[in-house]
């Protein structure tokens, strides 16, 4: 019967994901795959065959569908330079839309731990914000921000909706980032991040740790950042132990 030889499994099934295996690899990230109609004809196949078919790249991110303007190639691994860099930077410098979703935020005071890693006293009032970060509406990173109000006093987590919090420093309290220090380690998606990222609960994530300073002198942040080990490459530059040649 027609349904069964072509369902999900099926020899046809097969043979057409391999012809669009091999379309996505001689595309570009971001470059769009023809017109459905177009390619039904081109694959002769039919297109509820096709669609089938393309939910599944879509469904394992090797595809991205977006309403309106058709379906495209999925960005390859973010190559991430370790910098003092913003998310909102990095993503808008590869050409990819950054996004900011606050999923949480209270206001405590800092205690003995956070208030050695902000550099305040334990009784400063700290802003908590756990933040989705979103390329292209892709979620990429889960972050968990720790901000003294001595740095930024009055912000909210509402601010940093669809907002770049490096840039609210830089123009809001006219105070950008000026250092930092960051760790790296693998770790693995705990069942609400991987909820939150979209992956498999267990899947290999990288955990950065960053304090940063600001011109002014003050720590004005605590990060703990979940990124996707699926997404992203890390980059380090690398020079002799006493710096770089001149
Ligand atoms: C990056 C930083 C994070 C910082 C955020 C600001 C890492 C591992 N973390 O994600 O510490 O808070 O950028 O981004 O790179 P924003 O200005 O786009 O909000």
């Amino acid at each position: 019967m027609t349904t069964v030889q072509n369902g999900p499994g099926s020899a046809k099934q097969e043979l057409l994901r391999a012809r669009l295996e091999g379309m996505i690899a001689g595309l570009v990230p971001g470059e769009p795959l023809p017109a459905e109609r177009d390619l039904a004809r081109d694959l002769g196949v039919a297109r509820m065959t096709l669609r089938r078919a393309v939910d599944g790249l879509v469904e394992e991110k090797r595809l991205i569908r977006r309403r309106g303007s058709g379906t495209f190639v999925a960005g390859a691994k973010v190559s991430q330079r370790l910098a003092a860099t913003s998310f909102s930077a990095d993503m808008r410098a590869r050409g990819l839309r950054p996004g900011s979703h606050t999923v949480e935020s209270r206001r405590f005071p800092a205690g003995m731990m956070l208030a050695a890693l902000l550099d305040v006293p334990p009784q400063t009032d700290v802003l908590f914000v756990r933040r989705l970060r979103l390329a292209d509406d892709v979620p990429m990173a889960l972050e968990d921000l720790h901000v003294p109000a001595t740095v930024a006093p009055g912000l909210t987590g509402e601010d940093l909706e669809s907002a770049s919090f490096y840039d609210l420093l830089a123009r809001r309290f006219d105070d950008p980032v000026v250092a930092g220090t960051q760790t790296v380690e693998p770790a693995l998606a705990g069942a609400d991040e991987a909820a939150l990222l979209g992956v498999p609960e267990g899947s290999p994530v990288f955990l950065f740790e960053r304090t940063s300073r600001v011109r002014s002198g003050g720590v004005a942040e605590f990060v703990r950042s979940t990124y996707r080990g699926d997404r992203y490459r890390i980059v380090v530059d690398i020079f002799p132990p006493d710096g770089p040649a001149s």
